[in-house]
């Protein structure tokens, strides 16, 4: 018998989400955050990922003492649902302030702009009680590669996560690589530049990273691999599943549904490095499928909670002592059929 999973899930506002792409509006009607935070529990989840904006709505528009009230409210609401904050990041794209990137701006008062929010969103994240800060380098990275200094571009990163982590002595960075999209090449496309770069910090321990599965497939790379390699570092520290079709545009698809040998292995190194035993969420970064009609919004969220905890069974019933003594007689074909039967349910 598979031990009772132990693990606590989140995600963000933004999961459920409308339908919208870059050629076509939106195919569902939005859904208010009362209702999504109403639907949290009911799916089976414990706590919920808030960018700055998701906590306090029209956040530019507002004066300091009006977005701690909000935020405040906020915590409220969630101490009464007894739903936790899971992290706060700075929405620093959509600005028009950060059009040419915010950290790494040509512009001063654009990279000014960018670390006066980050702090306002640790602050933020303080009052909802997480100490978790996720840094997705959105437009951090160039469209042409003569407009700016990848050097000075580094440079300037690491003076932002500075001024952060000197803002508040507690907050922890984790910076959540992608290699594209928006962007044409990001200034932090993996694991290893993201660790690479909070060795240049003021303090190194306070910065790690977040994986997503979506953006090292679209890096080339293998998920599991990326997550063994953050967490050879001790540096894991939250987590965005999903899936992706290949070297595509970001897709976001439900855990699984792409790879199933790929999530599998994915949670077999979640389970082999004990993901979750420091109090780590595992969050689905997920979209619902544009033609979903608007009485299946929820589907992918459900379903990709569900294809984890049948995922861990399926990683803790694997006959681990079999495929050591297979690596040990190195029959590689054994083993790969063993793992395509184990998934296929025959034992
Ligand atoms: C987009 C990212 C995005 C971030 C989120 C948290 O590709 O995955 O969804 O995870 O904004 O900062
Ligand atoms: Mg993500």
């Amino acid at each position: 018998m598979a031990k009772p999973a132990s693990y606590k899930f989140c995600f963000g506002p933004w999961n459920i989400s409308e339908g919208g792409d870059p050629y076509g509006p939106t195919t569902r009607p939005p859904q208010t955050f009362d209702w999504k935070f109403d639907q949290l529990k009911k799916l089976g989840y414990d706590a919920m990922m808030f960018h700055d904006d998701d906590a306090v709505p029209d956040i530019d528009g507002k004066s300091s003492s009006q977005v701690i009230k909000e935020a405040k409210a906020l915590k409220k609401r969630l101490d009464d649902a007894g739903i936790a904050a899971e992290m706060t990041a700075p929405r620093l794209w959509f600005s028009p302030q950060t059009i040419d990137g915010a950290y790494t701006s040509n512009d001063p008062k654009a990279r000014q702009y960018a670390i006066d929010r980050s702090l306002q969103c640790i602050d933020i994240g303080k009052i909802l009680g997480t100490d978790l800060l996720v840094l997705w380098l959105a437009r951090e990275g160039t469209y042409l590669r003569e407009s700016k200094s990848g050097k000075k571009s580094v440079e300037l990163l690491v003076k932002a996560f500075d001024k952060m982590l000197a803002h508040d002595k507690k907050v922890r960075l984790a910076i959540e690589p992608k290699p594209n999209e928006p962007m044409d090449h990001a200034y932090v496309p993996t694991i290893g530049h993201a660790l690479a770069m909070a060795q240049l910090t003021s303090d190194q321990k306070r910065v790690g990273a977040l994986i997503e599965t979506a953006h090292c497939i679209l890096a080339g790379l293998d998920p599991a691999d990326e997550i063994d390699f953050a967490m050879a570092f001790g540096k894991l520290w939250s987590l965005h599943l999903n899936d992706q079709n290949g070297l595509k545009f970001d897709q976001d698809k439900p855990f699984g549904s792409a790879n199933l040998r790929s999530a599998f292995n994915q949670v077999r190194v979640l389970e082999r490095n004990k993901y979750g035993s420091k109090g780590e969420y595992i969050c689905f970064d997920v979209h619902p499928f544009r033609p979903t009609k608007v009485e299946h919004t929820l589907a992918h969220l459900d379903n990709s909670r569900r294809t984890f905890l049948r995922l861990v069974e399926k990683a803790r019933s694997f006959d681990e002592a079999k495929v050591s003594q297979l690596i040990g007689e190195r029959d590689y074909q054994a083993l790969d059929q063993m793992v395509i039967e184990h998934l296929l349910g025959k034992d």
